[in-house]
């Protein structure tokens, strides 16, 4: 780690100069910073992003703004959160090997971070919007999620380390009030940055904020992600965050870690998934009939959830060393089943609290500042509110009713209801 001057937002023409006595990153572009060239790739609400190519290779380079790109200097935001990022990164690199870029290079001062360039990988958002297929993308992010999620928990570390990374990541406070405001409060009413699909959905939006049970649900929600510090998050866990092969998965931006509960994670990334099922006949126009994509889309929720499950069951039997549900109390004393039980409640208390928070990102990404693509990029506004007002009806019923639901297969087929239009 080099701590350098005062900070400077880079430019393409600067990122040379800049960088080009680094050893960290000469090593993988070499020591001729004439031939380097880079681009401004960032297409998030947030930062900076370049790659960095060169006769000998190539790299990403990170760095956060002082405010928050998609609104403007009008908003604030500490450059810290690129210190967050990088220390989210390196423990998610320890708990799920090969998963997240690898670091070359950070510093604090300049609120950047050069690191590793994944190609041919894209953003699986925008694999999804083109209909492309990833057969074991599903499995490696239920994987990633329960070996993130467990091993970052009471379930696997030790008191000190746990508590110290708690004490560490509270400080990432700003982003955690921009999810606390734009997640869980902006879209249940008229709030200033909002924005949707007017006039459109009006008498949907009008209906929902006028809901109480989902008021009352959302403000519950609310709670668990401000109170229920169980493990590291990854914070923002939506397609935009995971890049794609054919084959191959990535993880990438956990700027928005935090300690939170488990099933928000969990429930970010199911719910980007379900939006972009709802989204797809909406693309069609470009591309033709999207029915059987949309139920692969389905069985990637399915398979999200199983793995989620059996990984973090595996690693429950195998690594609970942490402070909670010690063996000394269970497995020790001949009481294998009581660690079952155990088990089997923890992870219906995760299914439940995932639900509700996908429900939330579904109303969020419609009702809210911070829209996704799957949406966005539909061009007949009216073909976009039909499948906008389907994915907000799962959402809210997804909050209602997050208790009520036996298990994926009940989700799915609510979606299919919803999907063909005949819910009402
Ligand atoms: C102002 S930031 C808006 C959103 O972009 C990020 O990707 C997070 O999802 C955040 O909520
Ligand atoms: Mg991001």
């Amino acid at each position: 780690m080099t701590q350098s001057n005062s900070y400077q937002p880079l430019t393409v023409d600067t990122i040379a100069p800049r960088l080009g006595e680094i050893n960290a990153i000469t090593d993988h572009l070499g020591n001729n910073p004439n031939a380097w060239s880079a681009d401004e790739v960032g297409d998030g609400n947030l930062n900076l992003v370049f790659i960095v190519k060169s006769p000998k290779g190539a790299v990403i380079v990170k760095q956060a703004l002082p405010y928050v790109r998609l609104v403007g200097d009008s908003w604030p935001l500490p450059l810290k959160r690129a210190f967050f990022e990088y220390h989210a990164l390196t423990r998610q690199m320890a708990r799920a090997p090969g998963m997240v870029p690898e670091i070359y290079h950070f510093d604090e001062v300049q609120a950047l971070i050069v690191m590793q360039f994944f190609a041919p990988h894209v953003i699986l958002r925008n694999f999804l919007i083109a209909g492309k297929r990833n057969e074991t993308m599903a499995h490696e992010m239920g994987l990633f999620a329960a070996r993130t999620l467990f091993r970052g928990s009471d379930l696997s570390m030790d008191t000190s380390t746990r508590k110290a990374d708690l004490a560490l990541f509270a400080d990432n406070a700003e982003l955690c009030d921009i999810t606390e405001n734009l997640v869980f409060s902006d879209p249940y009413f008229d709030a200033g940055m909002n924005q949707h699909n007017s006039p459109q959905l009006d008498s949907i939006v009008a209906r929902l904020r006028g809901d109480i049970d989902l008021k009352v649900g959302v403000q519950h929600l609310k709670a668990k992600f401000c109170n229920n510090a169980e493990t590291m998050l990854h914070g923002d866990l939506h397609t935009g965050s995971i890049m794609v092969t054919g084959d191959e998965t990535k993880v990438i931006d956990p700027e928005f870690v935090t300690y939170g509960p488990i099933g928000f994670d969990v429930g970010m990334m199911l719910s980007n998934f379900l939006m972009a099922y709802f989204s797809q006949p909406g693309h069609e126009v470009k591309s033709g009939d999207r029915a059987d994509f949309q139920e692969w889309i389905l069985g990637v929720v399915d398979t999200v959830w199983a793995s989620f499950c059996a990984e973090f069951s595996q690693l429950w039997r195998t690594e609970r060393t942490g402070i909670l549900y010690q063996k000394t109390l269970y497995e020790d004393q001949g009481h294998d089943l009581a660690a079952e039980q155990a088990l089997g409640q923890r992870l219906h208390m995760i299914w439940v609290d995932a639900l509700g928070f996908a429900g939330v990102e579904m109303h969020r990404r419609i009702l809210g500042l911070a829209h996704n693509a799957d949406f966005e990029d539909i061009a007949d506004e009216d073909s976009r509110a039909t499948c906008e007002a389907r994915s907000l009806e799962l959402g809210r019923q997804l909050v209602v009713n997050a208790a009520q639901f036996a298990g994926m297969a009940q989700v799915i087929d609510l979606t299919r209801v919803i999907n063909r239009g005949n819910w009402t």
